[in-house]
């Protein structure tokens, strides 16, 4: 009995808090169900750990006393208003989501305020609702109405209590549910392709709140010594001059296309007779193939390899540079291009929050991005339902519209894991006695109906007249995890373990001025540079990967996911392969082609002066330390 009261006392003590608190996982789900954010799905984990928030947020106004009260509820209503509402209107306008690190771009944003007021319709009133209740409060406690409960010493602390556990017991069941789902509460973040994901399980407010946590965490990772040294280390850079082959697709379109999960062991590759890649094949024969060519990607996979490809940076080792440095300042090859007279697009099948594109792309360069709302789906085809072909041949009237010289960036969905497909669009057939399990034939059927679109797609721009006025480039991404290159592909010594990261890369020339198989070691880092020349605009000094075509050694340097630590550097002298724990000494060091390794000091210069780089590009990405082309002269 003395307990119920007890408990009586303090929900009586809380009420307006409890009331706010509510309201906000109203207004929450309100949110989410207005901007179609998996509202369903997740609906009781975004719930408990809005209130959770809420608990927290409007919570200690249990310790302050009279007015101070509704000045701090009145403080806590503004901010979480004033969230709701910019983060609703910056949706509504970019779809995506306003990050912490974009506040200080905001004056760029108020420059289409016009268009976002406009946005502002009375309902968006609902994000305020909080305010009338706070005031109504006021009014009634003016009036002695309603009495305000003063807290002694000892029940503050029982508030304290309370408190912490209402936000453990909240963000435990957000945990709880998630490994209870995917086995693993990583999984909220190690899968973080889409951020409507966790904006649906977490609520829009801790979203923010976490990227300003996550921000104000990142401004002291790079240390004052480490970007004078990556400062000192770009101003000692020069841009390249031209080199052989400079400009020899002047004025050329760019037609860029990224192919999911595509690796070099499908190309020129047969099953029962059958190529796996025909047209890949034959497009091989109008221009250079690179068939000892790298993904660098990490934990963003797609949105790793269009960085490293755009900025010829490595991506970062424990973080999205897509998601967490959307905002920096980029010199990428769309920007350059914009720069040199080029209208620059990008196209993909999937939503825009994805990978954070929406926010990254305009950083990038890129004028206009069409998104899966641009496309229609005839009938769903794996991955995200907008398959390859109806992506490429609605492609086509976008790209005749396009004035000329433009990029147009297209990135592929179908070949994505689980590669499922309708039995009609599985074209290939399999041996009875095939070593290939279901994924990897489930693998090479996709990848053999991604590469039927793409012939389409070639045939489609020769008949308008784009094939001969451009630049074709096709690029795999990254591997497809499902060790098909084990599978299919033959022994390559030292190289066996990395295989699966290697991708194709063709660059069609339809000139044919470049033709045959260019075997030197490179990588996505590589690319920028090598288009760069190719188009006649000198790539920017910062670029860490060399230009292909100008080059007879080979350098191709894979980064371990997590750590970012070297773990294996293939070059056209020395290969190092790292040891399981990092340590540079505990590693092996082999001559080309040999297969005893040699003394691991032969390698000391190679490893030190790759692990340089590697520094100077997170320092670089993670200070910001790339200016805009404008201020480049500065
Ligand atoms: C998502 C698509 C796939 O839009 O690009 O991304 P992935 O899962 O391969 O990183
Ligand atoms: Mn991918």
């Amino acid at each position: 009995m003395k307990f119920l009261k007890k408990l009586l006392f303090y929900l009586n003590a809380a009420r307006l808090p409890i009331v706010l608190a509510g309201i906000f996982v109203v207004q929450n789900q309100i949110f989410n169900f207005w901007l179609h954010i998996v509202p369903q799905l997740y609906l009781v984990r975004a719930s408990v750990v809005t209130f959770a928030l809420g608990i927290l947020l409007y919570g200690p106004v249990v310790f302050f006393e009279k007015r101070l009260r509704y000045w701090y509820l009145l403080l806590i209503s503004f901010i979480i208003s004033l969230l709701f509402i910019s983060e609703y209107l910056y949706y509504s306008y970019y779809r995506a989501f306003l990050q912490a690190s974009a506040l200080k771009m905001f004056k760029e944003s108020l420059a289409v305020g016009g268009t976002i007021l406009t946005l502002l319709t009375p309902k968006i009133f609902i994000f305020t609702i909080n305010f009338p209740i706070i005031l109504i409060a006021t009014l009634l406690a003016h009036q002695n109405k309603l009495r305000q409960i003063i807290l002694k010493k000892l029940e503050k602390i029982v508030a304290v209590i309370v408190i912490i556990t209402i936000l453990t017991m909240g963000y435990g069941w957000v945990a709880y549910a998630e490994s209870r789902d995917w086995g693993n509460i990583k999984q909220l973040y190690a899968n973080l392709w889409d951020l409507n994901m966790l904006v649906g399980k977490v609520g829009i407010v801790n979203f923010f709140i976490e990227d300003a946590i996550k921000l104000g965490l990142k401004g002291r990772k790079v240390t004052v010594q480490d970007k004078n040294f990556a400062k000192e280390w770009l101003n000692g850079q020069k841009t390249a001059t031209s080199t052989a082959g400079f400009g020899l697709a002047k004025g050329r379109n760019l037609i860029f296309i990224q192919v999911e999960s595509l690796e070099t062991v499908s190309i020129n590759t047969k099953i029962d007779e059958q190529e796996i890649t025909p047209n890949l094949n034959k497009l091989i024969t109008q221009g250079i193939y690179f068939p000892n060519y790298f993904t660098q990607v990490s934990q963003g996979n797609t949105a790793d390899a269009e960085f490293v490809i755009l900025n010829s940076l490595y991506p970062l080792p424990s973080q999205v540079a897509f998601i967490d440095y959307a905002q920096n300042k980029y010199q990428a090859l769309p920007s350059l291009l914009t720069k040199n007279g080029y209208h620059t697009y990008s196209l993909h099948g999937d939503v825009p929050t994805f990978w954070n594109r929406s926010n990254i792309y305009p950083r990038l360069g890129y004028q206009k991005y069409f998104t899966k709302a641009d496309f229609t789906i005839p009938r769903p085809v794996g991955f995200q339902d907008l398959g390859d072909d109806d992506f490429f041949k609605q492609s086509i009237p976008k790209l005749k519209n396009f004035p000329q010289p433009f990029m147009a960036t297209l990135i592929t969905l179908s070949s994505h894991t689980p590669f499922e497909l309708p039995p009609d669009l599985q074209t290939l057939s399999f041996p009875a006695d095939t070593n290939l399990n279901d994924e990897q034939k489930k693998y090479l059927q996709s990848v053999h109906y991604a590469d039927q679109s793409i012939g389409t797609f070639i045939d489609q721009l020769k008949e308008e007249k784009l094939f001969d006025t451009s630049l074709i480039v096709v690029v795999g991404d990254h591997g497809s995890y499902t060790n098909i290159s084990q599978a299919l592909g033959k022994d390559e010594g030292l190289l066996n373990n990395f295989k699966d990261s290697k991708v194709p890369l063709i660059i069609a020339d339809p000139g044919i001025k470049l033709e045959g198989d260019n075997t030197i070691m490179s990588s996505h880092l590589d690319l920028y540079p090598t288009l760069a020349n190719l188009l006649g605009v000198p790539a920017p000094s910062y670029v860490l990967g060399k230009d292909i075509l100008n080059t007879t050694s080979s350098l191709v340097v894979r980064r371990a996911p997590n750590t970012g630590l070297i773990k294996a550097i293939f070059s056209s002298n020395l290969n190092y392969i790292s040891s399981n724990d990092g340590v540079f000494e505990n590693g092996k060091c082999f001559q080309a082609n040999k297969n005893e390794p040699t003394s691991i000091k032969d390698c000391q210069t190679l490893y030190d002066d790759q692990s340089t780089k590697i520094k100077i590009s997170d320092t670089v990405v993670r200070g910001n330390l790339i200016l805009p082309f404008a201020d480049e002269s500065k």
